[in-house]
C-alpha cells in the first residue's frame, strides 16, 4: 500500500514535471535567439558598416514601407541600419509616405560591397545591382523561394506564407517587444492593405488580418475601406503615363524552364478602366514587345471595385501556355470573374512551360 501510494506520488512527479517542461520552450527559445541577435550586433559593430534594408526593383508599397519599418526595428534595436530603394517609388507608395509624413528612402543604385538586408523578394534577378558582391546578412520575404543569392556565412532567413512582407516585420517587431510608433504603423497597414487587396486576395492569412487590425489602430484610421480607396485613386490614375511606364510600375522577371519571362501587374479602379487600359497596352505590346529581351510577357490587369482580373499573355506560345496555368479553354479571352494571386498563376505558368518542355 505504501509503496503504491509512493509510486503514485512519484508518478504525478515525473508528470508534472514533464507538463512543466512541455511549457517551457517558448521561454528557452527566447534567450536563445537573444544570444544570436546580439552576436549579430557585435559582429555589425565590429565591422562598424551602416546595413542597408532594400527592398525588390521596381518598389512597390510593401518593399518600400517594409524596409523603412524593418530599419526602423533595427534602429531601435541598436543596429546602425537605414532604408534604401532601388528607383523611384510609385504613386500609391507616394500616397502613404505623404499621409503619415515620412519622407521616401534615399535609391542606391548599387550594393556591391554592402552590408544589406533584403526585404520582400530572395531572388537576384529581383535585386538592385551588385547584390553578387555585397554581404546580405537577412532576408525577410513572403515569396516563393528560387533561391540564388549567395551569403558567406549563416543568415537569419525569415520568410512566411503571409499576404505581405510588412506582416512579418510587424511580427518581429511584436516578438522583439518594440513599440511600433504611429508613422511605422501607417506605413506597415498601408503595405498589407497594398499586397493584400484591402484583406481580400486569396493569400491573405489571420496574421496579415491580425496586423492590419492592429496597425490600423496605432495609425488611428477610422475607415479602412476608404483609406484603400484613396489609397488606389492616384495609383491607378495613368493620365500622362507612357505605356511603357505603366507597364513598369509593378514588373518582375521570373525564369521558368529555359526561358526568361516577364510579368506586369496594373490596378485599375473598375471594369471600365479595365476596358480602357487594356486597349493601351495590347496595342503597345504588340509593336515593342520583340524589344524587351524576353521570351514570354504576361500582364495582369487586376480590378479594385469587384476584384475582378485580365491577363494578357505575348511571345511564342504564351497564349496556350497561359491557357493551361489557368485552365481556361479559350486562348484569347483570360478574365478571371475572381483575382488570383499572383504567385499562384506565375506558378502554374512555370508548370505549363516544364510540362510543354518535357512534352516536346
Ligand atoms: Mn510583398
Amino acid at each position: 500500500m505504501r509503496a503504491l501510494k509512493f509510486f503514485l506520488r512519484m508518478w504525478g512527479f515525473i508528470v508534472g514535471m514533464v507538463l512543466t517542461f512541455a511549457a517551457l520552450p517558448v521561454g528557452e527559445c527566447k534567450v536563445a535567439v537573444d544570444d544570436i541577435r546580439s552576436a549579430f550586433i557585435e559582429e555589425v559593430e565590429e565591422i562598424s558598416k551602416t546595413t542597408y534594408v532594400i527592398g525588390h526593383t521596381c518598389p512597390d508599397s510593401d518593399t518600400v514601407c517594409s524596409a523603412i519599418a524593418y530599419a526602423n526595428l533595427k534602429q531601435k534595436q541598436n543596429f546602425k541600419c537605414e532604408p534604401r530603394i532601388s528607383g523611384a517609388i510609385n504613386k500609391e507608395t507616394d500616397f502613404i509616405l505623404k499621409y503619415f509624413d515620412v519622407d521616401a528612402p534615399p535609391v542606391i543604385e548599387n550594393v556591391s560591397g554592402k552590408n544589406i538586408i533584403l526585404v520582400d523578394h530572395n531572388i537576384s534577378a529581383q535585386a538592385v545591382a551588385g547584390i553578387e558582391n555585397a554581404c546580405v546578412m537577412e532576408i525577410i520575404d513572403h515569396h516563393n523561394l528560387f533561391g540564388d543569392i549567395k551569403a558567406q556565412k549563416p543568415i537569419f532567413y525569415l520568410t512566411m506564407p503571409v499576404g505581405c512582407t510588412a506582416t512579418i516585420v510587424w511580427l518581429c517587431y511584436r516578438q522583439n517587444n518594440v513599440a511600433i510608433d504611429k508613422k511605422m504603423a501607417g506605413l506597415m497597414f498601408g503595405a498589407i492593405l497594398s499586397d493584400t487587396d484591402n484583406l481580400r486576395s486569396a493569400n491573405t492569412t489571420g496574421l496579415d488580418i491580425e496586423a492590419a487590425n492592429n496597425l490600423q489602430k496605432i495609425a488611428a484610421i477610422d475607415d479602412r475601406n476608404k483609406f484603400f480607396v484613396s489609397m488606389e485613386k492616384d495609383f491607378t490614375n495613368y493620365d500622362g503615363m507612357s505605356e511603357r511606364e505603366i507597364i513598369f510600375i509593378d514588373f518582375k522577371e521570373f525564369g521558368a524552364g529555359n526561358l526568361k519571362c516577364g510579368w506586369s501587374t496594373v490596378a485599375t479602379l473598375n471594369i471600365s478602366e479595365r476596358e480602357k487600359i487594356k486597349m493601351r497596352l495590347d496595342d503597345f505590346m504588340k509593336k515593342f514587345f520583340d524589344k524587351q529581351g524576353l521570351d514570354m510577357f504576361f500582364i495582369k490587369l487586376h480590378e479594385i471595385e469587384n476584384y475582378s482580373a485580365e491577363m494578357l499573355a505575348y511571345g511564342v506560345g504564351a497564349r496556350e501556355i497561359l491557357s493551361a496555368a489557368l485552365g481556361l479553354e479559350d486562348k484569347n479571352n483570360f478574365v478571371l470573374e475572381k483575382n488570383l494571386p499572383n504567385k499562384k498563376i506565375a506558378r502554374g505558368i512555370t508548370a505549363a512551360i516544364e510540362n510543354n518542355r518535357t512534352a516536346a
